[in-house]
């Protein structure tokens, strides 16, 4: 329970080193404080108990800002009870923001691929801890659950995936970023940032950034964000923002852009857009695509993927990216109709609000090949394929495509 200055006051007498942290709610919203207060109670709860332990932080496969900014706030959250953190992904940082980012915070976080893990001793975990995601989109999972290594902590905004059980969940499917529920938890005393620490302004500044990513520049904000948002201001470095901001794209990312330009079929305000095959370090620019086809006039959702090919493992996989400005569109429950599920029953993808993303392997026919006219039918499979199924929801009367 909370003291009458509003401060977490469990276990005061194990937590030395926090009992200066002090709840401050001069910037939330009444509905965010009482689901925040409980959440956080038991989150110290948690932390308390492990207190000395060492927790291995999960991010996607390719982290964005707010999964990364949330995952250092989590670690820095958790350093006030002793206990350390590593924060991995399997994938890449494939973003220019991205890697700007954790360039210019040196935010600590690895690359960790399956084989790397499967490497490792992680037997000095005492668990693991899912951040803006639930387990479903790292590969790492599966090595995760072999070991039996304890799930502790969830805390997302993505649909209910309800593939793992942790001892600690929250999920708020109605909040638009991680990032502003990981700063309730600071407002909620988890941790008191402070302006002479480089480390807290540096984080704050990453955790500006996920969030005015995972609210497109916050325009997509709800008033619990831009609370947030006002309350890291206190924090954050603007100029360091700004340095994030302006990275450049690659010119890979450029030509992918061009393509989805090029390959664009509007119907019913759906745009959709075939890519063709890009490497696996430049697959973000399918995301980044499907950002700047939302923004045509008189289209409110635009679906961009491709195929990305894995060159060291030799791998190819469909990817697609999903946004949408129409309120009314679920892209979660869309992209699960459109593609349905695999023979073990998991989804090909999901989303939270305004996005989503999907994942299609491919088999038998993944691996690449020399001959081009064989690589260029592959891709028109797919890509027909694809376009069929999409077009089943965008235009319910005659989903079927014409093929000539
Ligand atoms: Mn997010």
């Amino acid at each position: 329970m909370t003291d009458s200055a509003g401060s977490l006051s469990t276990n005061k007498r194990d937590r030395s080193s926090v009992e200066t942290a002090q709840a401050d709610w001069s910037l939330t919203t009444t509905h965010s404080r009482r689901i925040t207060e409980s959440r956080a109670e038991e989150l110290a709860q948690l932390l308390t108990a492990h207190k000395g332990d060492r927790h291995l932080v999960l991010l996607q496969d390719f982290p964005d800002p707010d999964a990364l900014s949330c995952g250092w706030a989590y670690k820095l959250i958790a350093e006030q009870y002793d206990i350390r953190c590593d924060i991995v992904y399997a994938g890449t940082l494939s973003h220019q923001e991205n890697i700007a980012l954790v360039k210019l915070t040196n935010l600590p976080s690895h690359r960790w691929t399956p084989q790397m893990a499967r490497e490792k001793d992680l037997s000095s975990y005492s668990g693991c801890v899912f951040i803006d995601n639930q387990g479903t989109t790292t590969q790492l999972l599966p090595l995760l659950q072999e070991l039996n290594l304890p799930m502790l902590v969830v805390v997302d905004h993505h649909s209910h995936q309800g593939e793992i059980e942790a001892e600690f969940t929250d999920i708020r499917t109605q909040a638009r970023a991680t990032a502003t529920i990981m700063t309730q938890y600071l407002q909620a005393g988890l941790l008191n940032f402070d302006n002479s620490n480089n480390e807290h302004v540096k984080c704050a500044t990453a955790l500006m950034h996920g969030l005015r990513c995972d609210t497109n520049r916050l325009m997509q904000a709800q008033e619990e964000d831009f609370l947030a948002a006002a309350y890291l201001s206190r924090y954050y470095d603007s100029q360091l923002l700004n340095s994030v901001l302006q990275s450049s794209r690659s010119k890979r990312v450029m030509d992918v852009i061009e393509r989805s330009l090029r390959n664009r079929l509007s119907h019913n305000n759906f745009c959709i857009a075939g890519v063709g095959y890009l490497r696996y370090d430049d697959r973000d620019a399918i995301p980044q695509a499907a950002d700047f086809l939302v923004t045509e006039e008189n289209v409110h959702t635009a679906v961009v993927y491709g195929i990305v090919h894995d060159e060291d493992e030799d791998l190819e996989i469909v990817v697609g990216s999903l946004r949408t400005n129409k309120l009314t569109l679920d892209p979660d429950e869309f992209i699960k109709e459109a593609f349905g599920q695999d023979t073990h029953g998991r989804f090909f993808g999901g989303g939270r609000s305004m996005a989503g993303g999907f994942e299609i392997p491919m088999g038998f026919l993944s691996g690449s090949n020399e001959n081009t006219e064989y690589t260029r039918m592959k891709w028109e499979v797919f890509d027909a394929q694809i376009k069929q199924k999409l077009l089943r929801l965008v235009n319910p009367d005659n989903g079927m495509i014409q093929t000539s």
